[in-house]
């Protein structure tokens, strides 16, 4: 391998998650952001499930995740890879979010402001076992908009905690969420435990 190609090399993979509630957008972010073709796990939402999978705000949603979805993406200024982890967003699969988050170093919570109300669940997960957050809004066309300071006042975040601007359907925007928490949790990070260095999982490898 050529030096040029070993000082590009990515120091840090990590773990990321794209959470929020049903069909906040988090399969389209994955889908935006990704170098790679994503891994989706999309079913079609049936009549029979009506009753369990509340439409409301998102008539025009025709399927949904019921697994995961996976995509990577390169920051290369930050000599980062992210491994993207979309969760499902219904009551039903919440049972895997402690699995989905192991060995996660962050969480983008997407935020449909019509429906703020789903995205409490994974916001108090996140909260409750330390994991950094930043909380990206998905404004849907037609829907009211909100300036961040009302997004974190209306989710009474902790002080510090990131609320960003992002249509799910932009990679540029999708990008720079992730960038910011990357930078969250570097932060966090050195204030909590200056001496030792996040979680990777790989550090100096190439991927
Ligand atoms: N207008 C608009 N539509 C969006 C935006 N983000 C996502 N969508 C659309 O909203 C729908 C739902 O998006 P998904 O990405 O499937 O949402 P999800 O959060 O993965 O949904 P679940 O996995 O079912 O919880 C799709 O039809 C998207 O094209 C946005 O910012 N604006
Ligand atoms: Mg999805």
């Amino acid at each position: 391998m050529k030096d040029s190609e070993e000082s590009d090399a990515p120091l840090a993979l990590w773990k990321i998650l794209i959470a929020g509630g049903f069909g906040a957008g988090k399969t389209t972010l994955v889908g935006a952001v990704s170098e790679i073709v994503p891994l989706t796990t999309e079913e079609t939402l049936t009549q029979a499930s009506v009753r369990t999978d509340s439409v409301h705000g998102v008539e025009a949603k025709t399927t949904t995740t019921v697994a995961l979805d996976f995509g990577k993406i390169t920051l290369t200024l930050q000599r980062m890879a992210l491994l993207l982890f979309g969760t499902p967003g219904q009551e039903r699969f919440w049972f895997m979010w402690p699995d989905l988050a192991e060995g996660a170093v962050g969480a983008i919570v997407l935020v449909d402001t019509r429906r703020f109300e789903e995205c409490y669940p994974a916001v108090e997960y996140f909260l409750s076992i330390g994991l950094p957050l930043v909380v990206a809004v998905n404004h849907f066309d037609g829907a009211d908009r909100y300036e961040p300071e009302e997004v974190h006042t209306a989710l009474d975040l902790p002080p510090g905690t990131p609320v960003v601007l992002c249509d799910a359907r932009e990679s540029a925007q999708g990008r720079q969420a992730l960038i910011v928490l990357v930078q969250h949790a570097l932060a966090l990070a050195t204030r909590n435990r200056p001496s030792s260095p996040l979680p990777s999982l790989s550090r100096s490898t190439r991927v």
